[in-house]
C-alpha cells in the first residue's frame, strides 16, 4: 500500500473543549503524520462551497452554522492507507454508533457536533488539500 494524503478537520466543537492535542495525539498514534496544519474561521461561502455535496440534506444550513461557529484546525495527514486510517480513527459519523476508542467516541455527543471531518476517497482529499492549502503542502519531510 503507497503511502496516501487525506484531509481533515478538527471541529468548532472540538476547538471550544480545548483537544486539540489529544485528537493530534490519536492520529500520530494511528501511524499518520501530520504534514500541514493551521487554524482559522470559515466562512459561510467556504463551509457551503465545502460541504456542497450536502446541500439538499435538511442539516445543510445547520452545519454551515456550526462549522462557522469558531476556529477550526485543518489539517493534512499522511500515512500508509491514510484516508481509510483516519476514517477509522475518526469513528462513525454519530457519536453514537461509533466504536470505542474512537475520536468521534471520546470527544463527541451528537451527529451534528462531531469533533472532526476526513476525507472519503482519493478524489475528495485531492479537492479538500487544494481548497485549504492553496499554498501547498511540503513534498517530502523526511
Ligand atoms: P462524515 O463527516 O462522517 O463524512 P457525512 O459526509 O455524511 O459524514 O456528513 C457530513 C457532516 O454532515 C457530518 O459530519 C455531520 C453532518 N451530518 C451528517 N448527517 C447528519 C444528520 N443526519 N443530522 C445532522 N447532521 C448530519
Ligand atoms: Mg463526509
Amino acid at each position: 500500500m503507497a503511502i496516501e494524503r487525506t484531509f481533515s478537520i478538527v471541529k468548532p466543537d472540538a476547538v471550544a473543549k480545548n483537544v486539540i492535542g489529544k485528537i493530534y495525539s490519536r492520529f500520530e498514534e494511528a501511524g499518520l503524520r501530520i504534514v500541514a496544519s493551521k487554524m482559522l474561521q470559515l466562512s459561510r461561502e467556504q463551509a457551503g462551497e465545502f460541504y456542497a455535496v450536502h446541500k439538499e440534506r435538511p442539516f445543510y444550513n445547520d452545519l454551515v452554522d456550526f462549522m462557522t461557529s469558531g476556529p477550526v484546525m485543518v489539517q493534512v495527514l499522511e500515512g500508509e492507507n491514510a484516508i481509510a486510517k483516519n476514517r477509522e480513527v475518526m469513528g462513525a459519523t454519530n457519536p453514537k454508533d461509533a466504536a470505542p476508542g474512537t475520536i468521534r467516541a471520546d470527544f463527541a455527543e451528537t451527529v451534528d457536533e462531531n469533533a472532526v471531518h476526513g476525507s472519503d476517497a482519493p478524489e475528495t482529499a485531492k479537492v479538500e488539500i487544494d481548497f485549504f492549502f492553496p499554498e501547498g503542502v511540503c513534498e517530502r519531510l523526511r
